[in-house]
């Protein structure tokens, strides 16, 4: 190759995976599997190895980070970087736009707002010139921040360089650092395998990651950037609404919250308020509020500023999803794999829009890592459907009598002795299905909606069922007579027989729902599946010898050993075949061919609540079938999923005529395809 041949190909390498990337981190709509990426990627890499000459600062290769620094350079905001007012509820939101209606002369409903999510992340600047990112520097106090060029330099969603022209030859562009939830889970999981410090939030996550003087470390930590605004502009014009300024950015190859938009008047503002307050737990990353502005630039020049904050714009805020409040006791509940789970009880405290009273204390390296003690101070967190956690202890207000927590060393239920295995964080009663506790938990998920589904066994029936002796196991389920269904409180005889109808209704089943049923650990629906499709039968699965296992999708060593000492145990197996004694049956199923799946090929987006499942469970069965999912709607989107409160995606899909499908469709597919509904 001559030295312009492979210039040439590193040309196209670096516009070809910046093209990728914009589709990926800025559209949402990925247009190749990552694997294709990495591949260009690593052909850029290599040929940038082989001929140094030829690497640009713009090239998707200097992504990675740099050495570290010793300090962060300061750095002068020549434009002041504002804060916002806060409205705490809809009062104060009227009280702003009438204080705005007055100064302008202008009548209610008269003036446009952008109304824009507001992410709990890192304030930050990024200087463009000539379409370059020469710099990034965080908010400070507003005149002065700290140069975070490097840092920002690793992150996907920022481009190093602006797409497109047009732009003005210099652009400081304003927006939010965050990390997504998803990225914030992982990020502290692995700090709890590693025994490192967790992070108490995103937003303290991301600020974390931004202010390393390593920017390799930041490079490995899933940042995102969403910007919301400019600050210098120079040799160069803008669009006179804010709303058209946010196009522009995303059409320069920056990333803009897709949930915003232009309504008239504050009543549209508030409205839209309630309606991403339904949707805050859905959204991948942590909002505080909606922020406000007024659309017109010449109104919002006219109408100026008050101290550091526009009076053009609002932040009307959500209720807090941390709060402090006093931990009550600990309790320690038994599940159905033995664990015990440390449970706190708390005095309720309103947060994240619910009440909450109990939090996990996950383990008892939890309750090491935050020094807790029964009467302390702590804060709790409660954003998405993610169950209450607390995040820390304010150790200057324990109070004199706080005491320890004390992990039991028997079984809380059944008195037997706790064990500890060696790789795992979790304690576990060791009196298997002896412990009430275990036998319960066993039995409330056999007969779930997803496994056995028996209509009417709800989990106060099955304790009682439980605690009077009338059944031991699963099995035992099956032998229950009406005289015995009669003995228990509250249980009338029309009760009673839809009882037995629906448990006898229950024992036509599929392989895939029985797998799953039988609570193996580990084993979800997913793997279930997966299992049922690659052994097609009970005797083969039960048979089936480790490196068997091994070869379905899914099955992991960890996996392979649980299945292994579930079929290698007596006692399992009885309660299997005294189930199909007793009446449980399904039919076999044609071995999958892993190339034919049914959806394979497909692209699918889920939007909206579901009902019955959450969107990644969705996702997962999707996956399972072989679907791609989406995260947002092209012209390549075979179908939606859409749940109640789907918004912009909907409304996309419909005008592609891409199919629509509810929930109540998705869980006819996937029955009709041996999932469990
Ligand atoms: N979405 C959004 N967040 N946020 C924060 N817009 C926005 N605008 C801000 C801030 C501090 O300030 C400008 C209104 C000056």
């Amino acid at each position: 190759m001559t030295a312009s041949d492979i210039q040439a190909q590193a040309l196209q390498l670096r516009e070809r995976l910046r093209e990728w990337n914009y589709r990926y981190y800025v559209l949402d709509d990925p247009s190749v599997p990552d694997a294709e990426y990495d591949q260009a990627l690593r052909e850029l890499q290599e040929l940038e190895q082989a001929n140094p000459g030829l690497v640009t600062p713009d090239s998707p290769t200097q992504r990675v980070g740099a050495t570290p620094l010793q300090a962060f350079d300061q750095v002068e905001h020549e434009v002041p970087m504002l804060s916002l007012d806060n409205a705490f509820n809809a009062d104060e939101l009227q009280d702003f736009e009438r204080r705005l209606l007055d100064r302008l002369g202008a009548d209610p409903g008269t003036v446009s707002y952008s109304c824009e999510p507001k992410l709990d992340g890192i304030a930050v600047s990024l200087l463009y010139r000539d379409g370059m990112l020469t710099r990034g520097a965080t908010r400070g106090d507003g005149r002065t921040g700290e140069d975070i060029t490097r840092n920002v330099r690793t992150i996907p969603s920022i481009p190093l360089r602006l797409r497109g022209d047009g732009y003005p030859a210099v652009l400081e562009v304003r927006g939010e650092i965050y990390m997504p939830r998803a990225g914030f889970e992982r990020l502290n999981q692995q700090a709890r395998e590693t025994d490192s410090k967790l992070f108490v939030n995103p937003r303290n996550a991301a600020a974390g990651s931004l202010r390393q003087l390593d920017s390799r470390i930041t490079a490995q930590r899933n940042l995102e950037m969403c910007c919301y605004g400019v600050g210098l502009v120079e040799d160069g014009e803008l669009p006179m609404q804010h709303s058209a300024i946010l196009d522009l950015l995303h059409q320069w190859g920056l990333r803009i919250n897709p949930e915003s938009r232009v309504v008239e008047g504050i009543q549209a503002c508030e409205d839209y308020y309630q309606y991403l307050a339904a949707r805050r737990d859905e959204l991948p990353y942590d909002i505080d509020g909606i922020v406000y502005k007024v659309d017109r630039i010449d109104l919002q020049r006219e109408l100026g500023f008050v101290a550091r904050a526009p009076r053009w714009a609002i932040a009307r805020k959500f209720p807090a999803q941390e709060q402090t409040t006093q931990l009550l006791d600990v309790e320690f509940q038994v599940g159905r794999t033995g664990a015990i789970t440390p449970v706190a009880r708390l005095q309720p405290v309103f947060v994240g829009g619910v009440t909450v009273s109990n939090a996990t204390l996950h383990n008892s390296d939890e309750i090491e890592r935050l020094g807790v003690q029964v009467g302390d101070t702590v804060i709790v967190r409660r954003a998405g459907d993610v169950i209450p956690q607390i995040v820390s202890v304010v150790t200057e207000r324990r109070p004199a009598d706080a005491r320890p927590v004390v992990f039991p060393t028997r079984c809380p239920v059944c008195g037997s002795a706790t064990e500890r295995a060696a790789d795992e964080a979790v304690i576990r009663c060791m009196g298997g299905l002896v412990c009430a506790a275990q036998q319960k938990a066993a039995i409330k998920h056999f007969v779930s909606r997803r496994a056995m589904d028996v209509d009417g066994l709800g989990d106060k029936l099955v304790e009682q069922l439980v605690d009077t002796g009338l059944v031991t196991n699963v099995a035992s389920l099956y032998h229950l007579q009406r005289s015995d269904l009669l003995q228990l409180p509250r249980m009338g005889e029309k009760s009673a027989d839809n009882l037995l109808a629906a448990l006898e209704e229950s024992k036509a089943a599929t392989l895939p729902r029985f797998i799953f049923a039988l609570g193996i650990r580990e084993v979800g629906e997913a793997t279930a599946l997966s299992l049922a499709r690659h052994f097609g039968s009970w005797e083969k699965l039960a048979t089936a010898s480790e490196e068997q296992l091994l070869e379905v999708d899914d099955v992991g060593p960890v996996v392979a050993d649980h299945l292994r000492q579930f079929f290698d145990s007596a006692e399992s197996l009885s309660v299997v075949h005294a189930l199909r004694e007793a009446g449980v049956h399904w039919s076999d199923l044609e071995v999958a061919d892993a190339q034919v799946l049914p959806l394979e090929g497909q692209t699918w987006v889920v939007t909206g609540k579901l009902e019955h499942m959450g969107r990644s469970e969705a996702k997962a069965f999707l996956q399972q079938l072989g679907a791609k999912v989406a995260g947002s709607v092209s012209a390549r989107t075979h179908c939606v999923l859409a749940g109640p409160g789907a918004g912009s995606k909907l409304t996309h899909a419909r005008e592609l005529g891409i199919d629509v499908i509810d929930e109540d469709g998705f869980l006819e597919l996937l029955s009709s395809h041996g999932l469990a509904t």
